[in-house]
């Protein structure tokens, strides 16, 4: 490819970029510009290894010869379908097949084209769905401190992140409570796997109830592992305890997996994974590999039939996007899973974990290193920040990784692994032999 002109301020000034330091970008900018395998290429010619599969997204790693050739073709054969009172063959076989990996009992699909969106979804159906039943009083929907629920409205009212409520403190929906988050380093410091302690921090709900009282409930949602507020894990048993109360008081459990979907923790979902099926599970990323946007809600059937009824005419549940199951994502996402199955990537992860683990417990004692965790191929080193300038030294270590060839991801102090799944030995030490040495670098 022929080398691509520098860009210059001004051809950087008209895109405003998403979560980003823009002005700190574009004094430096970090382009990418190609991609094959676990490794990005600058417009320099720079390789990059990928530790964090694109945004948590790219699982089967980059360049899948299979997805272009479906998408092409797709696109060849129909650009476009409308979604509301017309169907194409792609979007019911997509459906079919996230079902035959789903969790036992969720047996629907109502697709989105982002995390945020089917959040969102998954939100309005909790409520719809206690008002079909005749059970309208339940308008309550319950969050946890420390969550990320993506931007919408529903999304920041539920998650738990101090930066949505200072930005847009009225914006909130109302109705909303928190959970206490599960972070606890005092407690849990360096524990490889699910933390040990804090089991008991799903009896908050028993609070929460206690406080709001049931009837007003219509659903708990809550990331079996939380990413982008930092790497948060489930203690042990927590999981189990929530689906154990939600069903006590008749409230629904949602899980949020948009970043653990997919064959993150060793299973299809971590819902799989932990044992424990919510009555919905939200998704996107892996599910068409980063490649197309899309996103999707997983519903029981319990929920579904619930909406199954009256008029046989009445659109059942009056919502939806006009890029729902759009052709050239079911494609997209019907090649993706393909790849899934064929490789055995939804369960590579348990499988390639254990080196992941070992390697990236060995930071420990590198410089500020104040905790590791670790499950499937997830992974956080937490530092210790810098008094007064919190982020800053995580996002040191991560400018320093990108000059030497290696994206990481950052959020406050926690520096976040998530490479694609079919991450081999080699990868993983080049990975952490870039990390570890920039650690010691930012001392
Ligand atoms: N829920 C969860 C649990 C997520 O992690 C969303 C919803 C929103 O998805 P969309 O597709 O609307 O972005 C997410 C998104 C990070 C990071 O660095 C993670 C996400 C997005 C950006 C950065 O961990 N996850």
């Amino acid at each position: 490819m022929a080398a691509q002109p520098e860009p210059t301020a001004e051809s950087l000034d008209a895109y405003w970029m998403p979560f980003t330091a823009n002005r700190q970008f574009k004094g430096k900018p970090r382009m990418l510009s190609r991609a094959s395998g676990m490794y990005y290429e600058t417009p320099e010619g720079r390789r990059v290894l990928d530790g964090t599969a694109g945004l948590w997204c790219v699982n089967a790693g980059h360049g899948r010869k299979e997805i272009t050739r479906a998408v092409a073709e797709q696109l060849e054969v129909m650009d476009y379908a409308p979604p509301f009172q017309m169907g194409h063959p792609a979007a019911f076989e997509l459906a079919n097949a996230i079902v035959r990996i789903a969790p036992k009992g969720l047996e629907h699909v109502f697709f989105t084209n982002s995390g945020s969106e089917s959040v969102d979804t998954a939100l309005k159906i909790a409520l719809a769905y206690h008002r079909v039943k005749g059970d309208a009083a339940r308008v309550r929907l319950l969050g946890r401190e420390r969550g990320y629920h993506g931007v919408g409205f529903g999304g920041i009212s539920v998650g738990g992140m101090v930066a949505n409520r200072k930005a847009w403190p009225t914006a909130m929906i109302p109705g909303v409570d928190h959970l206490a988050h599960t972070h606890d380093i005092k407690r849990n410091a360096f524990t490889r796997g699910l933390p040990t302690h804090g089991v008991e921090l799903a009896d908050d709900l028993e609070r929460l109830v206690a406080l709001h009282d049931a009837s007003t409930i219509a659903a708990v949602i809550v990331e079996p592992i939380a990413g982008s507020t930092g790497v948060v894990l489930p203690p042990q048993g927590y999981l189990k305890r929530l689906r154990e109360i939600c069903d006590k008081y008749g409230i629904l459990l949602i899980f949020d997996e948009v970043i653990t979907g997919f064959g993150r923790t060793g299973a299809a979902f971590a819902a799989q994974e932990f044992g424990v099926t919510p009555d919905m599970i939200t998704c996107a990323k892996g599910l068409t590999n980063g490649c197309v946007p899309m996103g999707a809600v997983l519903a029981s059937k319990k929920i579904y039939d619930a909406f199954m009824q009256g008029p046989p005419n009445a659109i059942e549940l009056f919502h939806g996007y006009t890029y729902s199951a759009h052709p050239i994502a079911c494609a997209a996402g019907l090649a993706t899973l393909d790849i899934y199955q064929r490789e055995g990537l939804l369960a590579r992860a348990a499988q390639t974990g254990p080196v992941f683990e070992k390697a990236l417990h060995e930071l420990r004692g590198l410089p500020h290193v104040i905790d590791i965790r670790n499950y499937g191929l997830v992974g956080a080193v937490e530092l210790q920040p810098i008094a007064g300038t919190p982020g800053a030294r995580a996002f040191s270590v991560f400018l320093k990784c990108f000059e030497r060839g290696l994206l990481i991801r950052t959020t406050g102090d926690t520096i976040a692994l998530s490479p694609a799944l079919i991450i081999e030995p080699k990868h993983i030490e080049e990975l952490f032999g870039v990390l570890s040495q920039a650690l010691r670098d930012s001392a």
